[in-house]
């Protein structure tokens, strides 16, 4: 694995957001995730393997965290660095926007504040063509009601990592096929699955943003 990919990692794993950053106080002074996707995108690294390597970093912790050998505020630090690092990713995900497929309106379930996933979909989605309306984590039944109002004809995307709130997206999914009957509708997360789509009435699954950007693709061909 490249040098810059194993280190940035290392620093999501770690929760090392940037050089300053006193924490973890045994990697003090040395470049945090800040730096070293900028100095791998400045070595010509693909934006896809830089994200690779932040991906491994958060894997790595949360399995230390399934093990409960780390704990949530060694969660949230991991979240830190790779959102550090993903600042820098952002205008390479969004590079292809010269003509917009169509509006896609994403957003974490209501109870659950898990948003690196969602906002990866997100910024893949805006680079794959489409305009993107992200309204954020812990998003109710009326909010994304009141989105599809403003933006007619969007594809709506739902993102859920608790199997305590995966289950708050059929209800929402109800209410909207009740109101919007041709809104289409894609779920992502951890804990979902294709056949927990098909159960909800879901119109669509990917586990990956890549996935997720074929199916707003295969909808507005
Ligand atoms: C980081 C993290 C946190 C951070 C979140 C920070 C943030 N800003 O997101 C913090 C510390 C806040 C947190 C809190 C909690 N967490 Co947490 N967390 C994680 C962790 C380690 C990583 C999640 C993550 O970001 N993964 C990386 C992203 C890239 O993956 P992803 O979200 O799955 O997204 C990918 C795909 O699923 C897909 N996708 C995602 N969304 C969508 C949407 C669409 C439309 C599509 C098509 C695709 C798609 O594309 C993405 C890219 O490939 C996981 C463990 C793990 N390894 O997954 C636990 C985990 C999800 N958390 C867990 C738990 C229990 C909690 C807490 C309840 C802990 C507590 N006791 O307080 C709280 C809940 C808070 C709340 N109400 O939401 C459990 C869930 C267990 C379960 N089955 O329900 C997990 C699995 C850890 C574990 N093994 O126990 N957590």
């Amino acid at each position: 694995m490249n040098e810059f990919v194993e280190q940035l990692a290392i620093c999501v794993e770690r929760g090392k957001v940037n050089k300053d950053a006193p924490y973890p106080p045994d990697l003090k002074g040395q470049d945090g995730a800040d730096e070293l996707a900028k100095k791998a995108l400045d070595q010509g690294l693909k934006p896809d393997t830089i994200l690779d390597g932040c991906i491994l970093g958060m894997d790595r912790i949360g399995t230390k965290f399934s093990e409960n050998k780390a704990f949530v505020p060694e969660l949230l630090m991991a979240a830190k660095a790779m959102t550090a690092a993903m600042q820098h990713l952002k205008p390479y995900f969004q590079s292809g926007e010269v003509k917009r497929k169509g509006t896609f309106v994403i957003g974490t379930v209501a109870g659950d504040l898990h948003d690196i996933g969602k906002n990866l979909v997100a910024m893949v989605a805006e680079g794959g063509g489409f305009e993107v309306i992200d309204l954020g984590n812990d998003v109710s039944t009326d909010k994304f009601l009141a989105a599809i109002k403003e933006h007619p004809g969007c594809i709506v995307g739902m993102s859920a990592l608790l199997t305590t709130t995966m289950v708050n997206m059929e209800g929402t999914i109800k209410a909207i096929k009740e109101q919007y009957p041709d809104t289409m509708v894609i779920i992502g997360g951890a804990p979902v699955t294709q056949s927990f789509a098909d159960k909800i009435g879901a119109d669509g699954y990917s586990p990956d943003p890549q996935g997720a950007v074929a199916l707003l693709n295969k909808k507005v061909a």
